[in-house]
């Protein structure tokens, strides 16, 4: 008797790293502001900012989310990023 064989593969989440320079993120509200835009996509693991750097990294499931949906999110919201 031939029984079922479970054929489903996990696909394997690998999470990326990218790092932004925020040109127009300067105080505690930029901040805020740039955060929660991303917080709105889906994929998004972790965000760390350096302020004062004006500095984004951003942890992200690469099947889920790019950073180019990321760059529009934060031009939506009125913050020019680039990949640095
Ligand atoms: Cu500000």
């Amino acid at each position: 008797m031939v029984g079922y064989i479970c054929s489903f593969k996990k696909k394997k989440v690998i999470n990326m790293t990218v790092k932004f320079n925020v040109v127009n993120m300067s105080c505690a509200n930029c901040q805020k502001h740039v955060k929660h835009a991303l917080e709105e996509l889906s994929g998004i693991k972790d965000i760390e900012i350096n302020l004062p750097a004006k500095e984004v990294v951003v942890d992200f499931d690469e099947n889920q989310v790019t950073p180019n949906q990321m760059i529009d999110a934060m031009a939506e919201v009125n913050y020019q990023a680039n990949i640095i």
